[in-house]
């Protein structure tokens, strides 16, 4: 098994931390590229072309959800999708809205590494708006323990890679401010080993 990823990608980072916390890492072999690069060694696999992608024998799976679902099912494992007592809808709602907080911060960081002048008012005022909002959706979440300290799912690893690239790549968004307990779940989270293991380097 073979995964495609880059060294700053808050999405393989999702996957580079799923495999670490099934117990696959070892097992995959992480191939470092270089995203838009026309010898990007990705190309042969996937028409597509971006980071994470899995590949073992012909089958090739992208989207860092769908390689966790793999994951899962390749381990016979209910570890990043585990089955809910609460209703699954709400589960699914919560994981679309964490997906987009991240969505929202990937297009931000991406329009802030053209030049000043070629950047779009616009989108970074969307985006940051954007930001802003889900982040105080999000503190009401940690505030009444739906995002509890023990969550470690897909939806959580995602909100931690989010939270990952801010600190990584957007100066700009003091996300800290008025979100004291978003702040500390995240706090507790960076002291695991995979979050360790996989942090942003780069870019
Ligand atoms: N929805 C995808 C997003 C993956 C994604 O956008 N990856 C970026 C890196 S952060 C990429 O590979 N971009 C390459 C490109 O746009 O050419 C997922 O969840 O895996």
């Amino acid at each position: 098994m073979k995964m495609f990823i880059t060294a700053d990608s808050p999405y393989a980072r999702i996957a580079r931390v799923a495999a670490i916390e099934i117990g696959l890492a070892e097992r995959i072999e992480h191939i470092y590229v270089s995203n838009r690069s026309p010898d990007n060694p990705l190309l042969d696999f996937s028409p597509v072309c971006r980071v994470p992608t899995l590949v073992f024998g012909d089958l090739v799976i992208s989207e860092a959800r769908h390689i966790c679902v793999y994951f899962d099912e390749f381990m016979g494992l209910k570890r990043f999708f585990p089955a809910r007592h609460v209703d699954k809808w709400q589960e699914i709602g919560l994981e679309g809205t964490i997906t987009g907080f991240l969505d929202g911060l990937a297009v931000w960081a991406r329009e802030n590494r053209r030049l000043p002048e070629e950047r779009s008012p616009l989108l970074l005022e969307v985006e940051a708006a954007r930001a802003e909002r889900c982040l105080d959706w999000l503190e009401i979440r940690v505030q009444n323990a739906v995002l509890h300290s023990q969550r470690w799912d897909f939806s959580a690893i995602v909100l931690a890679c989010a939270l990952g690239l801010a600190d990584h790549a957007l100066d700009d968004l003091d996300w800290r401010r008025g979100h004291p307990g978003l702040d500390a779940w995240y706090g507790a989270r960076t002291q695991m080993s995979a979050l360790i293991k996989t942090m942003p380097v780069g870019e």
